[in-house]
């Protein structure tokens, strides 16, 4: 695998899934996707160029872009100023960021990300999910509901930022898989297979930050990780697997609109990643262990989970739950395949982890319970 499979039209749902939700291969598709897209036709406008007549390129359309969200809070990070594994954010209106952005000719420094601009503005139907990306888990379960705080949660953002931002390299949150469309610029990807995560790492266990600048004296191994460069034009969408490392950089202003997500094809790798997050929390809390009984500990551990990972397994299989009362939806591998894969994980989870499973009797939560017996009887 060193080159990434083009289609021109996007391909069947059933396609999809047999050539890339299942092996979790990565696929570009062309601007047909994105051409009827309100963000396509009205975020970015025609410059001509100044020098040459003949010449024109597309660009944000800014002062449209600010009509809409002006007021609206949004997060920035600043590029040049690495904070642990990501960039140092920080909080302005939308109005401020596109000052800023229009002022940073030359290299950019600010890079609006991760921002939630549906729930920003959930009256503007900027785009329209792809068929191909519509069993989605995750947005299936958080968009519409309310967390106790009263605000919302979603998997849904649009990134935007100047030639040079960046975003260093990661694999995505849970291992979920992500979609991004690019509306306005060019994206450069560097794309990994899994299976390669040994030559990431630092003595520390530090992971490598931004692959342009890699010391190989720290990283002796990194050259050696097989790798795929692409470069995303304006209005093509990328599917990006789960697990798969990847770093991004912009070429020109550039915005795009992408999504995490999850389904049956991915909720084992989901799991494990949810495991692995487990793990790290028991050994930070581990001197605590002694000082309480084993189902307390159980306890603490879960809720340190949801706060360092906003998961925890009570949320995991209810959003399982939420998922297979669901079924029916079209875009979907059928109820046997999803019911099997859900059989695996949760398997694993009564193999490895008996004491949640107390945990959960404990509390009377029977979310489990419930889970399994739609997967042995149907809804
Ligand atoms: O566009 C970017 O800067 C990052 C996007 C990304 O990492 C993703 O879609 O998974
Ligand atoms: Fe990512």
């Amino acid at each position: 695998m060193n080159c990434v499979q083009y289609y021109e039209q996007p391909p069947s749902y059933e396609k999809f899934l047999h050539h890339h939700l299942i092996p979790n291969l990565p696929a570009l598709i062309g601007p047909s996707l994105t051409a009827e897209w309100e963000a396509t036709k009205s975020w970015v406008t025609v410059e001509q160029d100044k020098s040459d007549s003949n010449r024109s390129r597309r660009i944000p359309n800014y002062e449209h872009l600010r009509t809409i969200y002006g007021s609206c809070k949004v997060q920035v990070a600043d590029c040049n100023d690495r904070y642990f594994t990501d960039q140092k954010r920080s909080e302005m209106t939308f109005d401020d960021f596109v000052d800023l952005w229009q002022k940073d000719t030359g290299k950019s420094r600010f890079y609006l990300k991760d921002w939630h601009f549906v729930q920003a503005r959930p009256e503007i139907k900027a785009y329209e999910v792809p068929k191909i990306f519509e069993d989605d888990w995750l947005n299936g379960y958080w968009v519409g509901r309310k967390m106790a705080d009263g605000s919302e949660d979603d998997y849904r953002f649009s990134y935007m930022g100047g030639d040079g931002t960046f975003t260093p390299f990661h694999a995505d949150v849970y291992r979920s898989y992500s979609w991004s469309s690019n509306i306005c610029g060019v994206k450069k990807w560097t794309l990994f297979r899994p299976g390669q995560e040994h030559l990431y790492k630092n003595k520390r266990g530090d992971l490598v930050y931004d692959i342009r600048n890699v010391d190989p004296l720290e990283f002796p191994d990194f050259e050696r990780a097989e790798r795929i460069v692409l470069y995303q034009k304006a209005g093509e969408t990328l599917f990006v697997p789960s697990g798969w490392f990847h770093q991004v950089e912009n070429l020109g202003p550039t915005i795009s609109i992408n999504h995490n997500w999850t389904n049956s094809t991915n909720v084992e790798k989901t799991f494990e990643s949810l495991a692995n997050d487990l793990v790290d929390v028991r050994h930070a809390i581990d001197n605590l262990e002694d000082e309480m009984s084993p189902l307390e500990f159980v306890e603490q551990c879960q809720d340190l989970l949801h706060v360092h990972s906003g998961w925890h397994w009570k949320l995991f299989i209810e959003i399982a739950q939420s998922a297979v009362d669901r079924a029916g939806e079209e875009s979907r591998p059928g109820r046997e395949f999803e019911y099997e894969c859900l059989r695996r994980v949760i398997k694993k989870m009564e193999d490895n982890e008996p004491l949640l499973i107390k945990y959960f009797e404990y509390k009377s939560l029977d979310c489990l319970d419930q889970l399994k017996h739609t997967i042995k009887y149907g809804l």
